[in-house]
């Protein structure tokens, strides 16, 4: 019995030294020491040996068991720390590797347009307004010059909710709902950004939603002089010094008289080109002295207070500035597109 707990030792010992994981330490364990292990199989036979035999047989079992187990912890520990090593060469960083390069976004096209122009006006002295985007029809036609069934109400095709609401097809309601506030006191000097919608066919310069800014001015004594200087300092700070501004008659229902701002083309310096049809001037904006109809409906006295607006699409001014030769290129979000004005 002696020499088999010898071969069991030597056996166990040269198993646990070839072993590569944790699963064949284990089997060893049950292998050798398990309850039917082969140990236990050579204490069985215990019963046939004498009373003096019998403690030194248990003894060496004993010690074979203890040796056994000691390798097993030992083989363990040091699987570990291979598998430590290993798993800390895997994950190693090499920080002088050069890092990734980092994406920066930036704002859009059309928003920086929209702060540049809120950033002149703001200058000046005007508020920023704005206003809800599903309107009621009083505002959006109403209060604006525009009743029911007045032919101008064509031009600008929307889409209805209801019979009373819509979404808005401009942003002048902003200013008829923020003179109402005012109760008929001026001076009230806003400008009002925000996206519009008309009910339209999308192509290279139309969408069935843009963008609108519009400006008004309402205090005693303001005169079509004042628009002219207002829209210059406008034309100028966006499109250069040298560039000039003419006004031509037009109608809105919402002012009296109308204007149409045209600035001269930059091609060709007014001698006439393709890019300005030949005319030598690229239409702009609509401005106007405020209608008194719209003075009095949102509760001004229309002989004490005059007024006058204008309204632009920043579309069109962002188009004409960057050579932009289609309305869908603002909204497709085509990152090719966005990331040529980066830093603009
Ligand atoms: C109030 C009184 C007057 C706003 C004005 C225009 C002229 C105009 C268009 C230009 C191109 C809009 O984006 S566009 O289609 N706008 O020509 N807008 S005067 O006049 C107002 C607004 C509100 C209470």
């Amino acid at each position: 019995m002696k020499e088999r707990l010898k071969e069991i030792k030597q056996e166990a010992l040269d198993r646990i030294q070839s072993a590569a994981d944790e699963q064949s330490l284990q089997d060893v364990r049950v292998y050798f020491l398990g309850k039917k292990g082969q140990i236990t199989e050579v204490l069985k036979g215990m019963g046939k040996l004498s009373k003096e035999e019998r403690p030194v047989i248990g003894q060496l079992a004993n010690e074979v068991r203890d040796e056994i187990t000691e390798a097993l912890e030992s083989k363990k520990a040091k699987l570990e720390q291979v598998a430590l090593e290993q798993q800390l060469q895997e994950e190693s960083v090499d920080v002088t590797l050069p890092g990734r390069p980092v994406n920066m976004g930036g704002p859009h096209l059309l928003r920086k347009v929209i702060r540049d122009i809120e950033d002149l006006f703001t200058s000046m002295g005007y508020e920023v307004a704005e206003g809800p985007e599903v309107e009621t029809d009083f505002y959006n036609f109403e209060s604006l010059n525009l009743p029911k069934h007045h032919p101008a109400r064509d031009m600008q095709d929307s889409f209805f909710i209801t019979d009373e609401l819509l979404m808005r097809t401009q942003t002048s309601p902003v200013q008829a709902r923020t003179l109402r506030k005012h109760d008929g006191q001026g001076p009230v000097k806003i400008i009002c950004p925000g996206k519009v919608y008309r009910r339209d066919t999308d192509d290279a310069t139309h969408s069935h939603q843009f963008t609108q800014i519009e400006g008004l001015y309402v205090d005693e004594n303001i005169r079509m002089s004042d628009l002219k200087g207002t829209l210059n300092v406008f034309a100028k700070h966006i499109f250069g010094e040298d560039r000039s501004i003419r006004l031509r008659p037009s109608f809105f229902p919402f002012t009296e008289p109308s204007v149409e701002m045209d600035i001269s083309c930059k091609i060709c310096g007014g001698e006439g080109c393709s890019v300005c049809k030949g005319s030598g001037w690229i239409e702009i904006l609509g401005a106007g002295m405020v209608h008194p109809n719209v003075l009095e409906m949102a509760g001004f006295d229309s002989e004490k207070y005059t007024g006058f607006a204008f309204g632009m699409g920043p579309e069109r001014i962002a188009m004409l500035k960057y050579g932009v030769e289609d309305i869908r290129h603002f909204y497709t979000n085509d990152i090719r597109f966005l990331k040529q004005f980066h830093g603009v």
